[in-house]
């Protein structure tokens, strides 16, 4: 399987996150790619090319033209207003609160995210952009013929929404792609969420469309991030009536639970009939994850790779979350060799 990486990611690199009440190193840090590479490379896994550019078109398919203003901007404005630390947004406009974008950029910053657990700072914007272009050169890949492509992407993008950042997520790269694929001629698209947290971005961008099937198995919202979307009663709305599905689970779920949860989105995926199926691919469902409550093994991680393999849809992974850093490179890779059937 091709792999799409490229060394920018290494441009995100903020020093903080608030966690716990305290700024620590964040969890989303740049070796995670790097030991995901590692390990691509151990197995030989096949060929890993650097992305092309594919510009702003393909973003602004997606996200605001304010929002992008304001994540390429963001930094320097933060840095001009005298603040020393990484850029944290500390006030929302919630509820009754009027939702009128402010020129300050501590107002837009919490205008345009969603949590304070994701510091900006120098390098995230490029970084960010040149994850959309990993996502795009591996979905080009399977365009022009590649039954399957793994897009290496950091930072991450499931939690990004159309206009707001946050979960350490800036630019949606599987909602990018899963345009891209649409745009080049596809007539359906299902994206398969199966990051230990719920994908809300994405199911936000395609909630009322019915182009896009999203499919999310994930921690139950009553207790993890990002606790306010991800239930089983949201299942799309409009003309997207029926094409989201949400399998919240509870602390301590393995395989046999979670499994079944892949079966049935796997029979849902074939009752729609995708032209091309999308993989956010997280690996925080491990059993070790510093902040996740699944217990996946990693054996577990090559039997779904297998399952996804059985849809016999061409299938473009794209990488999201995954914080047991020491393992992160064996389970992402599982999934893939697994799809393979090795
Ligand atoms: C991103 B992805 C722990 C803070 C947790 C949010 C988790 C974001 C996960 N103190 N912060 O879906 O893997
Ligand atoms: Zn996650």
């Amino acid at each position: 399987m091709l792999t799409v990486f490229t060394e920018k990611h290494r441009l995100r690199n903020v020093k903080t996150e608030l966690s716990g009440g305290e700024l620590v190193p964040p969890f989303e840090c740049p070796v995670r790619a790097e030991h995901i590479l590692e390990r691509a490379k151990t197995v030989e896994l096949g060929n890993i090319i650097a992305p092309q550019e594919f510009g702003l078109d393909p973003i602004y398919g997606i996200h605001d033209k304010g929002y992008v203003d304001f994540l390429e901007t963001c930094w320097e404005r933060w840095v001009a207003d005298g603040n020393k630390g990484d850029a944290i947004p500390y006030m929302w406009p919630t509820r009754d609160l009027r939702q009128v974008i402010p020129d300050h950029v501590d107002g837009q910053m919490g205008y345009y995210s969603i949590g304070a657990d994701t510091s900006i700072s120098d390098g995230t914007y490029e970084a960010a952009r040149a994850a959309v272009d990993v996502a795009l050169t591996a979905q080009k890949a399977i365009a022009d013929g590649a039954a399957s492509a793994f897009a290496l992407c950091r930072p991450p993008g499931h939690h990004a929404s159309a206009n707001q950042y946050g979960g350490y997520c800036f630019f949606n790269n599987a909602a990018i792609a899963a345009q891209a694929f649409l745009n080049q001629g596809a007539k359906r698209v299902s994206i398969l969420d199966v990051d230990f947290h719920h994908g809300n971005g994405t199911q936000q961008i395609f909630y009322g469309r019915d182009d896009v099937q999203f499919l999310s198995l994930h921690g139950d919202p009553m207790d993890s991030y990002p606790y306010f979307l991800g239930h089983a009663d949201e299942q799309g709305q409009g003309k997207g009536g029926g094409f989201t599905e949400n399998y919240p689970m509870g602390p301590g779920t393995a395989y046999d639970k979670w499994g079944a949860a892949m079966d049935d989105a796997c029979r849902k995926i074939n009752v729609y009939g995708p032209d091309a199926i999308i993989v956010s691919l997280g690996v925080d469902t491990f059993k070790n994850d510093p902040i996740s409550f699944f217990k996946l093994e990693s054996d577990d991680f090559k039997r779904y790779g297998a399952r996804l393999a059985q849809l016999n849809r061409p299938t473009l992974f794209v990488m999201e979350g995954g914080y047991a850093v020491e393992e992160i490179g064996i389970n992402a890779v599982n999934v893939l060799t697994g799809f393979e059937g090795r």
